[in-house]
């Protein structure tokens, strides 16, 4: 069993660095179990530089670094049938929120306030809560306050791309070696049902020509980017009915203009949001069908799964929000970035990483043997984790659940499933827990670090199988473990689902 280290010590924010430095000091790496940190094999060491501390572009980084944005570009330049103008951009957010927004001299004291206390964070975004390059003139600035004061931030930006063709030039200017270009069609007959209209060079333009104007500078935007070696990553909103068949055709083509990732995000759509969409009733795909689409798209550009569609203010590991702690009034007038947290947090991470990957690496040898014809049936495991990439949540306090799917060849993310924590105050709530089986379709085992009586009968009922037997485990080798020792014994009904 691996030696439980002090990540999840720092996860709980010590209050100095002093503090940190004894907890780094009571657990750390044992010298035999850490062995170098070697980038995947399946990308240039340059490639690996640039995502292995991005939490969105690299899946594994997601467990240990967080990402903050600052919510400084208010304006957009299109109308999306998913967004209502008085919330947050819905291209990379919940629809129904809305951010504290802020000028960059009031961004770049946020993000030095945040780096003091957060040793996890690694990169700054700006992600509206309109469009970052509508509003180019405050995205640029903020990125240039914070750059004098932290040389060693990533920064990132996410657009819609209609104005992208404009600053390919200033991005590279800046450094930001990632930029995200939200599309949801190639084929403007399909855009006309998602964008009434544009706003472009001085003109409002509708119907199927305001989808072609938008595709056309998506398109330019994206192989201008790549040409200078720039991350792109896609995001597109997965609407039933509307682009989930054509979604395989934009992987493919963003694929071909050399796109590093593509995310694939569930429409969410409510009336309450007073979207259009949610005022017609459109909905949203559910979990196995979002899942069934990003399993039809293996073989194409690469997939990212872990997106947590965060708020334009969202700060912390991805899954978690801890915006409310960083509100203006709360932020001290005068400050000074201090690096040694940081520091200090990156070295152990190092170490982690590297024995998070060998405990990984024998799980899936270990599974390679596994005999029983049974094995070959894929099974979807939830975890309980708050970081780290351990098995270290109570039940209780889950907002939301890791889910892997795991066979003989090996244990992958899926994907994740929200859920309101069960335990409020100390109580569990029955109702919440009606919700979690409902979000855990298709799943057959909970892991988690610990769970009362009532939650695990109700969850047994429900045919999914639980356990706390590893508990503060790595996640990826507990489930391989547990489903090497669990072939044929495994009831894989709901898996069917
Ligand atoms: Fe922010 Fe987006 Fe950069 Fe990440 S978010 S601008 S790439 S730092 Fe990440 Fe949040 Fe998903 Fe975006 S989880 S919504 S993909
Ligand atoms: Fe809303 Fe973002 Fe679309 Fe603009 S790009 S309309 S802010 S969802």
């Amino acid at each position: 069993m691996s030696q439980v280290i002090s990540l999840d010590s720092i996860l709980t924010q010590p209050a100095s660095t002093a503090e940190m430095r004894a907890d780094l000091s009571k657990g750390g790496c044992s010298s035999s179990s850490c062995g170098s940190s070697e980038g995947p094999a399946d990308m240039p060491p340059e490639v690996w530089e640039k995502i292995k501390d991005h939490p969105c572009y690299s899946e594994e980084a997601h467990h240990y670094f967080a990402r903050m944005h600052v919510a400084v570009a208010p304006a957009c330049n299109i109308q999306c049938n998913y967004c209502n103008r008085k919330y947050d951009c819905a291209n990379e957010s919940r629809p129904g929120v809305v951010s504290e927004r802020l000028t960059p001299e009031q961004a770049a004291r946020k993000v030095i306030a945040v780096a003091n206390e957060v040793p996890q964070l690694s990169v700054l975004g700006i992600a509206g809560p309109g469009d970052s390059l509508f509003d180019w003139r405050k995205t640029f600035k903020t990125f240039e306050l914070v750059e004098q004061h932290l040389p060693d931030i990533k920064f990132c930006i996410s657009t819609n791309g209609l104005a992208l063709p404009d600053h390919v030039e200033e991005i590279a200017k800046h450094n930001i070696d990632h930029v995200t270009i939200t599309i949801n069609m190639v084929d403007p007959e399909i855009g006309a049902q998602i964008y009434p209209w544009i706003y472009f060079e001085g003109k409002r333009i509708t119907g199927v020509e305001a989808s072609r104007i938008l595709h056309e500078r998506q398109m330019l935007g994206l192989e201008m980017l790549t040409e200078r070696g720039i991350l792109v990553k896609i995001n597109s909103v997965m609407i039933p009915g509307i682009n989930d068949d054509h979604l395989k055709v934009v992987n493919a083509e963003v694929k071909k203009r050399g796109a590093f990732l593509h995310n694939v995000m569930p429409l969410i759509s409510a009336a309450e949001h007073g979207t259009h969409f949610g005022l017609v009733g459109q909905r949203g795909p559910t979990p196995m069908e979002l899942k069934a689409l990003q399993d039809d798209l293996a073989g194409g550009a690469n997939l990212m799964r872990h997106c947590r569609q965060c708020r334009a203010d969202a700060v912390g590991l991805l899954g978690e929000d801890r915006g409310q702690e960083f509100t203006l009034d709360k932020l001290p007038e005068d400050i000074s970035y201090d690096p040694e947290k940081r520091k200090l947090y990156r070295d152990l991470v190092e170490a982690e990483r590297a024995d998070h990957r060998k405990a990984t690496a024998a799980a899936t040898e270990a599974l390679a043997h596994v005999a029983e014809p049974e094995a070959a049936k894929p099974l979807l495991v939830a975890v309980t984790t708050k970081g780290g990439g351990r098995i270290n949540q109570h039940f209780g306090h889950a907002r939301e659940f890791q889910v892997f799917e795991v066979d003989a060849t090996g244990v992958r993310f899926v994907g994740h499933r929200r859920a309101d924590n069960y335990c409020v105050g100390g109580y569990g709530e029955d109702d919440k827990l009606d919700v979690i089986i409902a979000a855990l379709e298709g799943v057959s085992t909970v892991l988690t670090a610990k769970i009362g009586d009532c939650p695990r009968e109700a969850l047994e009922k429900a045919g999914l199988t639980v356990s706390d037997a590893y508990a503060y485990e790595y996640i990826e080798s507990s489930i391989g473990a547990y489903y090497t020792a669990s072939v044929g014994t495994v009831d894989a009904g709901r898996a069917s689902a």
